[in-house]
């Protein structure tokens, strides 16, 4: 055989090998048929309704695209998700994925995985490393606007309103992408009406339970609440819950504007306890999965893909009811 019929039939075989591996059918580039592309992904936690969602959209997609998913629940703490990484380095995965808690202090951690050639995907949560180069890309969505969503439902709400509107804010996880930029958005939308003055603003850690005790510390502190704005769904169904025990009517005495879209806030709102909802997708699983394939094939993926969203009235939400998907 000539040399150059040899190479041909090798660069033929590399083709095969890369069109396996993009087939979806298990192949992992690099590693020869028959490896499965390994993901290692470091989740937050199980805080929410959009979490759960959200990880059980990374569990199935990855099944239906033949990736073996390393999954790792952080419980909300960083100091466990660092831990995650550092084992996925030594287990040599193909990729590491993972939605941070918080936005600071993963450099370190990222100069690992980069150090072992290990590509790293952010997803839902962004980090504020100045050094790019730790990441491939960022999958998830723009929490800035979504705040502005809110801000902006707000302004309408009350254009006719010449009083105070005072507001109260129960934020996510403090240091939190989401809480961060969630909060900035909204404070961005209404800065040019000092009628709304946001008269209380505290941390409910993204959780039921915390967002129904700061509201109860609320209702107790402030003499007048017009509106809560929560930074998401969950927090906003524990305040209801402390509105109503306090006596008065969410949605009624007390306006709500929320982030998610998750089903129980869709039924909060039918039953007219939420004012408007900011969709925040968790669906992320499919397009996390081709992210990971491409990444590992070599292939050239985008730095940011952000997540397409519209917001919901509450005719919208008991419209959408019965077709929610989580
Ligand atoms: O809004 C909240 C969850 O990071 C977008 O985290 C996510 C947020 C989501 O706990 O419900």
């Amino acid at each position: 055989m000539s040399k150059r019929v040899a190479s041909v039939l090798v660069a033929g075989a590399m083709v095969a090998v890369l069109a396996a591996c993009g087939s979806g059918g298990g192949g992992s580039a690099g590693q020869g048929s028959g490896h499965k592309l390994v993901v290692g992904f470091s989740q937050v936690g199980a805080e929410s309704g959009w979490r759960t969602a959200n990880t059980k959209s990374i569990q199935e997609a990855a099944k239906k695209a033949g990736v073996e998913l390393k999954f790792s629940d952080a419980q909300q703490k960083q100091e466990n998700q660092i831990k995650a990484i550092r084992s996925f380095i030594q287990q040599k995965v193909d990729v590491i994925a993972f939605s941070p808690v918080v936005e600071s202090g993963w450099d370190t951690v990222l100069k690992e995985a980069k150090d072992a050639h290990i590509p790293v995907i952010l997803t839902d949560r962004a980090v504020d490393s100045k050094d790019e180069s730790l990441y491939v890309s960022f999958l998830g969505s723009d929490f800035v606007e979504e705040g502005k969503k809110a801000g902006d439902w707000l302004v309408k709400e009350y254009a006719a309103a010449s009083g105070d509107v005072n507001v109260v804010q129960l934020e996510g996880t403090t240091g939190s992408a989401p809480a961060n930029d969630r909060k900035a958005g909204f404070a961005d939308a209404v800065k040019g009406e000092p009628k709304f003055k946001v008269v209380a603003s505290q941390t409910g850690d993204f959780t039921r339970a915390k967002g129904k005790e700061v509201m109860q510390a609320f209702l107790k502190s402030q003499s007048k609440i017009d509106v809560l704005y929560a930074h998401n769904d969950d927090m906003a169904l524990g305040a209801i819950q402390a509105i109503e025990e306090a006596g008065k009517k969410p949605g009624t005495d007390i306006k709500i504007v929320s982030v998610d879209g998750v089903k129980d806030a869709f039924t909060a709102m039918s039953q007219g306890k939420i004012n408007f909802d900011v969709e925040c997708n968790p669906l992320l699983g499919d397009q996390l999965m081709d992210l990971a394939k491409k990444v590992k094939a070599g292939e050239q993926v985008p730095r940011r893909i952000k997540t397409e969203e519209g917001t919901f009235t509450p005719e919208q939400a008991t419209a959408a009811l019965p077709n929610r998907q989580y």
